[in-house]
Formats: C-alpha cells, structure tokens, sequence
C-alpha cells in the first residue's frame, strides 16, 4: 500500500492537528491515544513514512528500526508501567483493526490483564 500522506498521523507530525505529546526527538513521536483503552495508552511513531509494521520493517534503514524501539521501552519506563506490566500492540493492515496507515505500537498498561486473555 502506497503511504497516504494525508493520515491523520502524518497531519500530527506536521503540527495540523494537536497531540499531548510525551516524548520527541528527531525520529520518533510518542504521544497520548485519543480515545484510551488502558489506563496508560501512548502511541509511538517513526517520524518516517511507513504504512505499517510490514513496510516499516522492510524498508526502514536498520538503526532507525533499532532505534524506535530502544526508545520505546524508555518511553514505557518513563510511563512508570514496567513494574505494573504493559503490552505492545501494533496492528498490520485494515483486517487486523489498523485505522491509520501510518506504522505505531500502542504502549498499554497501568491494568492487570487476565493470563490467556490474548
Ligand atoms: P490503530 O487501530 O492501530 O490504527 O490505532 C489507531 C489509534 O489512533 C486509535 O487507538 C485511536 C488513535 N487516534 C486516532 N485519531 C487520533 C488523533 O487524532 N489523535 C490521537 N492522539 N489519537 C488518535
């Protein structure tokens, strides 16, 4: 799938639409999901465009990958949500509940899950 420059994550990252960010840096934008399903819910995003993990782990240069998710997990310690325990979602494509096409993990956590419940 061809990225679509006018996704409502891409309008984030040019400032057209407003976030509560948590954390920026030159690659990455971590910020709070609009609409959260745990108590803690952050979104994390390459500043790059990739449509999804798919692409993003395909075509994206190595050290941005590694990168991305080394600052991930700071992120969630940061958050305070390592002790409690968070999960890591990221959905691939229409058929898996992806809504924007632009590659994010969900950080969630700050509630006990149930074991099997995934
Ligand atoms: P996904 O289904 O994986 O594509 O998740 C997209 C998430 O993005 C969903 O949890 C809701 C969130 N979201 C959608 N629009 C906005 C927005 O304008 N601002 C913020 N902060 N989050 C958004």
């Amino acid at each position: 799938m061809a990225y679509d420059s006018e996704n409502i994550f891409a309008k984030i990252l040019r400032g057209e639409i407003p976030n509560q960010t948590v954390y920026e840096d030159d690659g990455i934008l971590a910020f709070h999901d609009i609409a959260p399903k745990t108590p803690v819910h952050v979104l994390v995003i390459p500043k790059g465009a990739y449509v999804d993990m798919d692409d993003f782990t395909a075509n994206a240069p190595a050290e941005v990958i590694s990168d991305f998710f080394r600052k991930s997990g700071q992120i969630a310690r940061d958050l305070g949500v390592v002790e409690g325990g968070y999960r890591i979602v990221t959905n691939n494509g229409e058929n898996a509940g992806q809504i924007v096409p632009h590659f994010h993990i969900h950080i969630m956590g700050g509630q006990r899950i149930e074991e099997g419940s995934m």
